[in-house]
């Protein structure tokens, strides 16, 4: 982002720059509230602040995106529910960032970024970490990363309303080029495995349904409760600790409590699979493992939608070794391993599946993993 669109919007040169990317989940969905196993990468879609301190405790913040609205808040004052909409993401940074003892002074900030949003690639754990990053500096702050992944997910939580786990912040925090996050979400320890596509001749392809979110907040929070009430009814602290399926299933007697349990116990699994694949050198072993995840999510933990399933079903008619929803669900992205060398042939056979099933057309980006946040420029 030039410096220009600042000048425009406050009358004054920035004082800092701070970007934070967006992520795709490889494996690990719905596991990170519930203490397990996440393996993210931070992708080349990022969310950018500018900011410039200012003498008085208001911050203004403004959008690149014309269509934004405004918003000027007192620091003094700040509170959830003061503020709504996407600016909510931003003045709960700040206020997350004050509530842990922060000295966060007045600021002027321009936002912008191109993670689309609604897709699934945690455009607001993006924003958030962005915003961290320059209102930190500009308090002369240092954080550890994970208290900074920590305060941005409270401001999701407990600011914007979000019951979300703490994957996309760390995602967005964590992430290293050439790498995934595998994150035990209990430990919060990070552990970085190398993922190098290119040299392999696969690509991970995006493919962004552009289907919007639907009940989104609403089912994710059903989801969490019932997870929360099974761990409950089985004496576990949480779903990371079944020691054995089996008898976790006969201690269940509702059936849709039995399938969201079973997905997060097997999905788990999953990702400690997938890990032990990637070590042993075989990339392309994984591809069951990412499809079988997908008909988890489908049947069991019930967060897929049409869309997902034309562009999981196409890409592995297309070809793909596996493919997968990623992130909360209900519309959004899937991801699908494929060699490069068959790229085009899959988004064309993905493109023609959703025109023939009546769907909008979807749009496609490769996930290259990018480093975490960290200064701009
Ligand atoms: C959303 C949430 F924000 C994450 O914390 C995670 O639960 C994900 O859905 C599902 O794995 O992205």
């Amino acid at each position: 982002m030039s410096t220009d669109a600042f000048v425009a919007a406050f009358g004054r040169e920035p004082d800092i720059g701070w970007r934070s990317p967006g992520r795709v989940n490889l494996i690990g969905e719905h596991t990170d509230y519930n203490d397990g196993f996440v393996l993210p990468l931070a992708i080349p879609r990022e969310a950018h602040v500018l900011a410039a301190r200012r003498a008085d405790r208001v911050l203004r913040i403004v959008s690149a995106r014309a269509t934004d609205v405004a918003a000027e808040v007192d620091l003094g004052t700040l509170a959830p529910g003061a503020i709504d909409g996407w600016a909510a993401y931003v003045a709960g940074t700040a206020w997350a960032l004050q509530g842990h003892g922060v000295d966060v002074p007045g600021a002027d900030l321009l936002v912008d970024g191109d993670v689309p949003r609604g897709a699934g690639l945690s455009s607001s754990a993006a924003l958030e970490c962005a915003v961290a990053g320059a209102l930190l500096h500009l308090a002369g702050a240092d954080l550890p990363l994970a208290t900074v992944a920590l305060l941005a997910q409270k401001a999701e939580n407990d600011f914007v309303g979000v019951p979300c786990g703490v994957m996309d912040q760390f995602a967005s925090t964590h992430g290293r080029a050439g790498h995934l996050l595998l994150l035990d979400t209990r430990s919060l320890e990070p552990r970085h495995i190398p993922f190098d596509l290119a040299t392999e001749g696969l690509t991970l392809v995006v493919i962004d349904t552009r289907a919007p979110h639907r009940l989104v907040d609403g089912e994710y929070a059903a989801r969490r409760a019932s997870c929360e009430q099974a761990s409950v009814l089985l004496g576990v602290p949480s779903l990371r600790d079944v020691a054995d399926l089996g008898t976790a299933m006969s201690m269940l007697d509702d059936h849709v409590l039995q399938s969201r349990v079973r997905h997060v116990v097997t999905e788990n699994q999953r990702v400690l699979d997938v890990v032990a694949l990637l070590e042993a050198g075989d990339v392309r072993g994984i591809g069951p493992l990412l499809t079988a995840s997908h008909v988890s999510l489908r049947d069991d933990y019930e967060v897929s939608s049409v869309e997902l399933d034309v562009a999981v079903d196409s890409a592995l008619r297309a070809g793909a070794y596996g493919a997968r929803m990623t992130g909360g669900g209900f519309g959004g992205s899937a991801i699908a391993l494929v060699e490069t060398a068959q790229t085009e042939s899959l988004r064309v056979a993905v493109r023609a599946a959703f025109a023939d099933a009546g769907l909008d057309e979807p749009a496609f980006l490769d996930a290259v993993p990018v480093d975490g946040y960290g200064r701009l420029g």
